[in-house]
């Protein structure tokens, strides 16, 4: 997508912005300067918001590097510890929800704010459990459900200088940013959509003043802090309270934030957590068993039971399954996400600081991070039994978390043809006898596992010969004005790639309507390793994919936002005939084509590898 040119209007606000937000002393909130709505965002036909690929967009890379956050959930709640005494003395208990799990009325809820008051809230000390940790980046809640503030916005009071007892000069962001920056740690922001506290959210004729006030509180966090993510929740339906927010909406925040920094990476909560909102997919308290899909992704997990401080929980994960939840994750192509909740006085809890401290001592120890930073799904090996298999360049980095006997092999099955160099334990001399055997290799360690958590055996492999990239530019593209691509197209040319997000208002061309189109695209692929691809189509409405004449994706009834997956055996440096019909009837448009194999990473099929004819 081509940078929009902001309007004089978006212009004069940003300035005015810029020049009235970051001041040091207590401001009492007024009126934020008009921010620019919902509608400033809205676009017609001939809209494509496919900014990138993801899976390889430089925008994104630090993203797909680092593979290890830390979430912090800090709010208002944090101030009752996870405890709420009723009136009649007995105790109810919830964290970040306590406010709705607890029936906390309003006017309790906010007299306990007033008196929150986290002065022991140390950045330097949260940015330092981070890097102990070995995370490279922080996503701390801006604002959860209750909907408070954790910056001065000007937006409203109901924040943490304008409501608690807080030394009204500091503001906890700011000093984050400040200390992740120091540090070299990436910073993002954590923003909840369903918002309890605002009265004009629930209700559909007042949400967009809500809205409002949201675009502008957003329009604060990335023009005063220059987060590089946003994270946003809350987007379901729900009522109590209702829950007003739509795909639509999803389509207007991420266009208007994009045009604010197109840097930020966003997750799909954006929209409506779909494998076509933001940028990736946001599994919650879960590791999904293989690599997900069509999207990157992110698993977001506690250490504890709950997300907020809740002083009664003490049901602590261990060090060794955090170690292998990371190594699970990076193993498939994921990003961990783990999660501290600073106690009322702004204090990460002492279990959290030393469960983190040993698995940053783990991924310290004999270059074992080397299977977790940079590193991703292992591709040439079925995943093990034993452990886990990522992969960096010419490196197969197994953890071991079930070593075997003595003598005994550890077996990796093979999904293609590809030869062991050599084989270590990081951190031991011992040799590591590498045998064929059966549907790949057998790993046989002469000695005992180095580390009681996972023990990593380092191969070297010769993946055999790549092709190199081939000279193509992309498919032709014939594009109809009906969705049955019926009599003549109305625009031929050369398309790149097949990603597109037309989305609601979107379409191919601005004389091409954004409902009831139809798109074809024809030529050849050609593929720079002989091997078994998948390719994948996310589609909405429907689409159908044959390569070499055969229909290998058949998905034409009208669907949301859908993966297709077809196995297909392809040969180095072969031009394989390719046609991809899709059609739009009405409401949301994309198409998207992707391929892996065993050598290559997930990645929209890159214009080099598709031909005209
Ligand atoms: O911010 C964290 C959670 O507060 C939030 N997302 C993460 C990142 C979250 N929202 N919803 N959920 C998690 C799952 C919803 C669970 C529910 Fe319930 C079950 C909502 C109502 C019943 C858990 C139990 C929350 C309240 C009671």
């Amino acid at each position: 997508m081509r940078r929009r040119v902001p309007t004089l209007a978006l212009l004069l606000t940003a300035t005015l912005a810029a020049t009235a937000l970051p001041t040091a002393a207590a401001a009492p909130a007024r009126p934020a300067p008009a921010p620019p709505g919902p509608a400033a965002a809205a676009e017609g036909p001939g809209t494509d918001h496919a900014t990138d690929d993801p899976f390889t967009a430089d925008r994104t890379n630090w993203f797909r590097q680092d593979r290890f956050g830390m979430f912090i959930h800090f709010g208002a709640y944090s101030n009752l510890e996870g405890e709420y005494q009723r009136p009649d003395g007995t105790v109810c208990r919830n964290a970040e929800w306590i406010q709705r799990q607890c029936k906390i009325p309003k006017d309790a809820y906010e007299k306990q704010a007033k008196a929150f008051d986290p002065a022991e809230f140390d950045a330097k000390a949260v940015v330092r459990a981070a890097k102990d940790a070995g995370m490279k980046y922080i996503v701390i809640t801006s604002k959860h459900h209750e909907g408070y503030a954790m910056w001065p916005t000007k937006v409203n009071s109901w924040n943490l200088r304008d409501h608690s007892s807080f030394d009204k000069k500091r503001d906890i962001l700011a000093e984050l940013k400040k200390a992740s920056d120091e540090a070299g740690i990436k910073l993002g922001f954590y923003y909840s959509i369903w918002d309890w506290h605002d009265p004009d959210f629930p209700d559909p004729a007042t949400f967009p003043k809500y809205e409002k006030r949201m675009y502008a509180q957003l329009k604060e966090l990335v023009d005063t802090y220059d987060p590089a993510l946003l994270w946003f929740d809350g987007e379901w339906d729900t009522e109590d309270p209702h829950n007003p927010w739509t795909a639509k909406d999803g389509e207007r925040l991420e266009s208007y934030l994009r045009g604010l920094n197109p840097d930020l990476v966003i997750n799909n909560r954006v929209g409506k957590r779909r494998v076509v909102d933001g940028d990736y997919g946001t599994p919650e308290q879960e590791i999904p068993d293989a690599p997900v899909d069509g999207q990157l992704w992110e698993s977001c997990m506690t250490l504890n039971d709950n997300w907020g401080f809740a002083r009664y929980d003490q049901n602590w994960k261990s060090g060794t399954t955090l170690v292998h939840n990371l190594l699970a994750t990076t193993s498939r192509s994921g990003n961990y996400l783990l999660n501290v909740g600073p106690d009322a006085r702004g204090r990460i809890p002492g279990p959290s600081v030393d469960r983190l401290k040993e698995m940053g001592t783990w991924l310290r120890t004999a270059g074992q991070g080397e299977a977790v930073y940079g590193a991703r799904y292992g591709g040439l090996v079925e995943e093990p039994r034993w452990g886990a298999v990522s992969r960096k360049g010419d490196k197969l980095y197994a953890a071991v978390t079930r070593w075997p006997g003595a003598g005994k092999p550890l077996h990796l099955t093979a999904r293609t043809d590809f030869r062991v160099k050599s084989a270590r334990v990081l951190g031991s001399s011992q040799r590591v006898t590498v045998t064929k055997a059966g549907d790949g290799y057998d790993l046989t360690p002469s000695g005992d596992a180095t580390n009681p958590t996972a023990t990593v055996i380092e191969l070297t492999v010769n993946p055999g010969r790549t092709a190199r990239p081939g000279k193509g530019t992309g498919l032709k593209q014939e594009i109809f004005d009906n969705a049955d691509l019926s009599g003549a197209p109305k625009i031929t040319r050369t398309d790149p790639t097949v990603n597109h997000a037309w989305k609601f208002g979107g379409s191919p061309d601005a004389s091409i309507s954004s409902d009831r189109f139809g798109v074809r695209w024809t030529g050849s692929i050609e593929p720079r390793r002989t091997e078994t691809y998948t390719l994948t189509t996310v589609s909405d409405d429907v689409v159908r994919v044959w390569i070499d004449g055969r229909l290998v994706i058949d998905s034409w009834n009208p669907h949301e936002p859908k993966v297709d997956k077809a196995q297909v055996p392809l040969t180095a440096g072969k031009h394989h005939s390719i046609r991809v019909d899709y059609a739009e009837n009405t409401g949301e448009a994309h198409m998207k084509l992707l391929w892996s194999s065993p050598n290559q990473p997930q990645q929209i099929v890159p214009s080099t590898q598709l031909r005209t004819r």
